[in-house]
């Protein structure tokens, strides 16, 4: 009942999931322990790792999460054990189901193209074990890097440079490369700011580039969060300052995944990502254009048995309502006339 049908623009992948959920990228993903976990006892079809550097980092010092009924806040910072050992994980995965992401998000667009070429590479000559590479456009908590996904400007540069590396080993090879490639953007919040970066979207697919998929949303950056009893911010980064993840950001999150249906569904297949606690949410994201549900802090919160709860919870509804599949969902949110 929860099977999905995940399609590429040019059909080179076009695969049926058990069902939609995957990690959302920094939960569960981190370690190789956090991984085994997901892929051993969870119901998640797919899988994400944390978003990764060329080499290994600590991030920033603890405490750099907390979570509370409603929400969570984080500011990691980016730890992760580096690019190689993420491949090198997937590598000795014999899961086949649902797909693998690897996450990038280089501090440099020259950490990042390197990094880039050298999947690539390594995906022709088969010498790697996953389906997609999600860049990551929207990491809140690096001091000095503003989020690229906010700026508009340098983020159309980027993604050519970046697209470019496919492009140019495709028509080197003769051979369309089967990597999926994803964008993960941050929560916008005006109407220009979702028409001005899908125009940008848009614009690279029409010079051949490819783009196969957008995860909406990361963390809303630099909220804060007090303590009463202490008076006190409650982690220890940036002054307290971090992404904000869990219920609140919900509405956010189904906005964005409902505008970026509306104006790059028919080109590419979104995960939606953004206050999914129960199978309400998920139904929710999936009337407003998710193809495939992420989870963040519930799955900080329960551990990997939340996505059987959540999936249990979607059925039910789907069972009462007389839904047969998850598809017959997708983007059938309604308006008021
Ligand atoms: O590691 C982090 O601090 C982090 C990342 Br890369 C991200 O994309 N989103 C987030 O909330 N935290």
């Amino acid at each position: 009942m929860l099977k999905t049908q995940i399609r590429s623009l040019d059909k080179k992948l076009n695969k049926t999931l058990d069902n939609p959920f995957i990690n959302a990228s920094g939960c569960y993903c981190r370690t190789k322990e956090d991984l085994d976990q997901l892929i051993t006892s969870s119901y998640c079809s797919s899988i994400i790792s944390k978003t990764c550097t060329p080499l290994s980092r600590d991030g920033n010092p603890e405490p750099r999460y907390h979570q509370s009924d409603t929400l969570s806040i984080n500011s990691m910072g980016l730890p992760n054990l580096g690019l190689g050992s993420y491949l090198e994980y997937f590598n000795t995965c014999e899961s086949t189901q649902g797909i693998k992401i690897i996450s990038l998000g280089g501090l440099t667009l020259e950490d990042n193209m390197a990094m880039f070429e050298s999947i690539v590479s390594k995906h022709y000559m088969n010498l790697v074990n996953i389906d997609a590479v999600e860049i990551n456009l929207s990491c809140p908590n690096l001091v000095g890097h503003g989020q690229l996904g906010y700026n508009f400007n340098n983020m159309n540069v980027y993604l050519l440079k970046i697209l470019n590396i496919v492009s140019r080993k495709e028509i080197e090879l003769k051979r369309r490369c089967g990597l999926l490639i994803g964008l993960k953007l941050p929560p916008y919040f005006d109407m220009n700011q979702f028409e001005k970066v899908a125009n940008i979207i848009k614009d690279q697919l029409r010079y051949g580039r490819r783009i196969d998929f957008l995860t909406c949303i990361n963390s809303i950056g630099n909220g804060l969060v007090i303590d009463t009893d202490s008076e006190k911010v409650v982690i220890k980064p940036k002054g307290g300052f971090g992404g904000i993840g869990g219920s609140v950001v919900k509405p956010t999150a189904l906005a964005n995944v409902r505008k970026f249906h509306e104006l790059l569904g028919d080109k590419l297949f979104i995960i939606g990502c953004g206050g999914i606690t129960n199978g309400e949410d998920a139904f929710h994201h999936l009337l407003a254009g998710a193809n495939m549900l992420s989870i963040g802090t519930q799955l900080m919160k329960e551990g990997p048995e939340v996505f059987k709860r959540i999936g249990l919870e979607l059925e039910d509804i789907m069972k009462k309502k007389g839904y047969k599949n998850v598809d017959d969902i997708i983007g059938k949110l309604k308006t008021i006339q």
